[in-house]
């Protein structure tokens, strides 16, 4: 009884039992904003102004029973961020890398990004490559996707 009351007790306190910080990247653009807003609050916005710095959001799932936190950091794609954009790497347990099929040199900038952050967290990250903006015309064509799959992926869903 008791045990079930401190379980109680400690759940009030804690909205979850797990937090997951996951950091969401890539260039300027490319629509992070929007994937998350998307996620968070199924809106999307046509004129979404530029991300300043990072923004910050949290969503809780429950995965068998257990509470899962998500702290979600939207950070800022323009180059002068990108000095402040490392320094939010730390302690993230996954990476959301995003480009723009429409927009050629966001896919040929992801191996800047993915130097950037193995240097700042290493190999100890799930990363997650997600190209964006598919219902515009395609400026990545598929030979190029199905090399960079080969070449980098562990997991990798396409279509
Ligand atoms: N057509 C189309 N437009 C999109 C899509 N996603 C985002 N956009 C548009 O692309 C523009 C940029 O989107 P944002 O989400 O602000 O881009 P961002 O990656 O957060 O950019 P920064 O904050 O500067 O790093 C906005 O005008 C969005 O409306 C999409 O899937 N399709
Ligand atoms: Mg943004």
């Amino acid at each position: 009884m008791l045990k079930n009351e401190l379980k109680t007790n400690s759940y009030l306190e804690n909205d979850h039992d797990y937090m997951v910080k996951v950091v969401v990247v890539g260039d300027s653009g490319v629509g992070k904003t929007n994937i998350i807003s998307r996620y968070l609050k199924n809106e999307f916005n046509e004129n979404s102004k530029s991300t300043i710095g990072c923004e910050f959001a949290n969503k809780t799932i429950r995965v068998a029973n257990i509470k899962i936190k998500f702290q979600i950091w939207d950070t800022a794609g323009q180059e002068r961020y990108r000095a402040i954009t490392n320094s939010f790497y730390n302690y993230s347990k996954g990476v959301l890398l995003v480009f723009d099929l429409s927009e050629h040199s966001s896919f040929v900038n992801l191996e800047g990004w993915l130097s950037d952050i193995e240097k700042n967290i290493g190999k100890e990250v799930s990363i997650l490559v997600l190209g964006n903006k598919s219902d515009k015309e395609r400026k990545v064509d598929k030979v190029e996707l199905d090399n960079y799959i080969k070449d980098n992926s562990k997991n990798v869903k396409s279509d």
